[in-house]
């Protein structure tokens, strides 16, 4: 989003797989220890934060960045709520149940029929209601918005799903369609030069899933 509306920014990453999400610092900005979270030194609303706005939940971030710009957001009522339902299917669904199909697949230290074939279903399901939206409509509300922002990260990650993209054919169409848009090369480059990536170790899964999540201080 950030590239796409072209305002300045600094990347800051956040290492959670060594646990930088627990730091007090980012607590601050982020009190459920996820990223992303963004400050916006330039917040000029006269809000609390005299100047200074923190914002954690990619939902709220983009839709603070498209009110903000005036862009992948329209201004009237009907173009918004359309916006924000398919934001909201991400937020409420997409993010969640992907999430979730990625941990039972990839992650879990024993593999549980049960819960992969629980969310690799709704995973499939839900690509299938994306698949049905974009047959007659090229993105997921009318224009390309924050809600193609939302989702499209999460196509890109299919193999940790075993998702093949060819059953369905409206899906890759407007992935592609996106995947080649400059902002988004820009964004996809930026993320390859700072993302952390490995396997996970006993440390990470600790940090990720076990008691770091449940230890934190007031
Ligand atoms: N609903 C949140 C989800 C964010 C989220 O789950 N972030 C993960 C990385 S993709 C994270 O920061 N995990 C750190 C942890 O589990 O401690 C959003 O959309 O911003």
């Amino acid at each position: 989003m950030l590239e796409e509306c072209g305002l300045a920014y600094r990347v800051c990453p956040v290492n959670i797989l060594v646990g930088e999400q627990f730091s007090p610092d980012f607590l601050e900005i982020s009190p459920n220890n996820r990223i992303p979270a963004i400050v916006d030194h330039d917040d000029d609303d006269g809000g609390e934060g005299g100047t200074d706005l923190t914002l954690f939940e990619s939902g709220a971030i983009l839709e603070y960045l498209a009110e903000k710009t005036g862009m992948f957001m329209p201004r009237n009522r009907v173009g918004k709520y359309t916006v924000l339902q398919w934001l909201y299917f991400q937020v409420s669904g997409v993010g969640p149940m992907f999430g979730q199909c990625g941990h039972f697949m990839g992650y879990a230290p024993e593999k549980i029929p049960y819960a992969i074939e629980r969310y690799q279903n709704e995973t499939k399901r839900l690509y299938g209601v994306l698949n049905k939206r974009l047959a007659d409509h090229p993105y997921l509300a009318t224009d390309y918005s924050i809600a193609d922002m939302a989702v499209y990260p999460w196509i890109e990650v299919r193999w940790l799903h075993e998702i093949e993209i060819d059953e369905f054919p409206h899906v890759k169409r407007w992935h592609e369609a996106i995947k080649a848009r400059p902002a988004v090369e820009r964004a996809m480059a930026i993320l390859k030069e700072k993302e952390v990536i490995g396997n996970p170790s006993d440390e990470t899964r600790e940090i990720f899933f076990g008691k770091s999540q449940l230890e934190q201080k007031k």
